[in-house]
């Protein structure tokens, strides 16, 4: 594991890049850059090797390069920006003694280090395991050849079989406490079922988390480093008096491993359940349209694509005034900066009709007797006009429409308008 010791350590990192038509733009290099230094290490040096889509891995040539400039510069580790299998793993081993590392093995160093509950340890868990699977044999094949011999089962072949029987073991162990856990947030969600959901989702480091605290004071952890929020958070603000629950989420990132998918799908289960999606993008990125794609993507894995989607671009404070405007050019598109508390107003106006769209707007009368139902007005109800009469009053009022059930239980007059 990549580690912060009293010593910074420092390294390489290598850009093997199978598309040497794209535009260069330096985003690969500049995440990993990123994802390295918010494990707390350094990249000091970088390589770009462009290679044909029918390569399998780097050659002879460009493994020494990397070996040389290890050497020279007294390199802790290497990162590689794509993910290695066990055959490019042994031939880069053969040239460079530091430690080697890929793209996955380091978001899953990373998730490690930021997890928090009991939940997303156990989901990282799962994931680090499913990770080492297919990359077992390698302890073992020198063992496996010496015993060699077809239809021979050798020493080191048997542990390999015991040592992946282990991994199966705790995986499914794993997966069992995340059954219970998951029934426990099953059952909380359930409990509000009746209340408006709103999700936040978007790449890692767009602002979902600052935009949750300012959103709802809510006190989540928000930082210049990627992948700060493991588990979602939920807390609730207020539109027209309703309770609006609003969900942070685990950010996302490019080819994110497999296994953290799959080990992340009860915590992202909160999206199953929101009736809205708010899709935060960090605007000042040359690369928004890569990091919204990637998003969908996952959005699409998940199955929630269909659900209503909004897109506020955020940190507008960073980009120039001319280019927020591209912005805005469609419906349910806002530039908002939630460091600089920019742009809310249009977005929140809108909630406010959306809040309407979904609400039902009626006339009823409560007589005085029924302190109940006038708190239960104020407390989920937005009041347009109240009329004193002699026994009660005659209220216009915007009610989710599950407290009309509510209303009409209690055998009150509803005159909808
Ligand atoms: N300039 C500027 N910086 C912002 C804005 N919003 C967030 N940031 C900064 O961007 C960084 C990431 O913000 P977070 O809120 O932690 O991002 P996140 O999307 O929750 O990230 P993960 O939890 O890692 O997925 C922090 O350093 C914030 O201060 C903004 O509107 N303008
Ligand atoms: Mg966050």
């Amino acid at each position: 594991m990549l580690r912060k010791n009293t010593k910074i350590e420092r390294g390489i990192s290598v850009l093997v890049n199978r598309r040497p038509n794209k535009v260069e733009d330096n985003s690969d290099l500049e995440e990993i850059s990123n994802l390295v230094s918010s494990v707390g290490c350094e990249i000091v040096e970088s390589l770009i090797f462009n290679i044909p889509n029918k390569r399998p891995f780097l050659g002879k040539g460009q493994l020494e390069k990397i070996q040389n400039l290890a050497n020279s510069i007294k390199a802790d580790f290497v990162v590689f920006s794509e993910s290695l299998n066990l055959r490019n793993i042994l031939s880069i081993e053969k040239y460079v003694s530091c430690k080697v590392i890929d793209r996955t093995k380091l978001i899953l160093d990373l998730f490690s280090q930021n997890a928090r509950t009991a939940e997303s340890k156990i989901q990282v868990e799962r994931a680090q395991l499913s990770y080492t699977l297919p990359r077992l044999t390698r302890m073992w094949t020198h063992l496996s050849r010496q015993s060699g011999g077809i239809g021979v089962r050798g020493p080191g072949e048997t542990q390999l079989e015991s040592d992946k029987r282990q991994i199966w073991k705790r995986i499914s162990f794993l997966d069992g406490k995340l059954k219970n856990i998951e029934k426990l947030s099953s059952e909380r969600r359930k409990s509000r079922k009746d209340l408006v959901k709103i999700a936040l989702v978007g790449y890692t480091n767009a602002g979902k988390s600052t935009f949750m605290n300012l959103a709802t004071s809510a006190n989540v952890l928000s930082e210049d480093r990627l992948f700060s929020t493991l588990d979602s958070t939920t807390k609730v603000f207020k539109i027209l008096n309703q309770k609006i629950l609003l969900s942070d989420t685990v950010g996302f990132i490019k080819n994110l491993p497999p296994g953290l998918v799959a080990s992340f799908r009860s915590t992202l289960a909160e999206l199953n359940e929101a009736d809205l999606i708010w899709h935060v993008v960090d605007s000042s990125r040359c690369d928004i349209e890569e990091q919204v794609h990637v998003t969908n993507e996952i959005l699409g894995d998940l199955g929630v694509l269909e659900k209503e989607r909004w897109y506020l671009f955020n940190k507008i404070d960073l980009i120039e005034e001319r280019r927020r405007n591209e912005f805005i050019k469609k419906e349910n598109y806002y530039a908002i900066s939630s460091m600089k508390k920019k742009g809310l107003k249009k977005l929140f106006s809108d909630l406010e009709k959306w809040v309407i769209s979904r609400s039902a707007k009626i006339k009823i009368f409560i007589p005085f007797n029924r302190q109940d139902l006038i708190s239960q007005i104020y407390s989920q109800g937005h009041v347009l006009k109240e009329q004193v009469k002699q026994d009660g009053v005659f209220y216009t009022i915007i009610i989710p429409k599950n407290l009309l059930n509510y209303f009409k239980e209690n055998d009150l007059a509803l005159e909808k308008k």
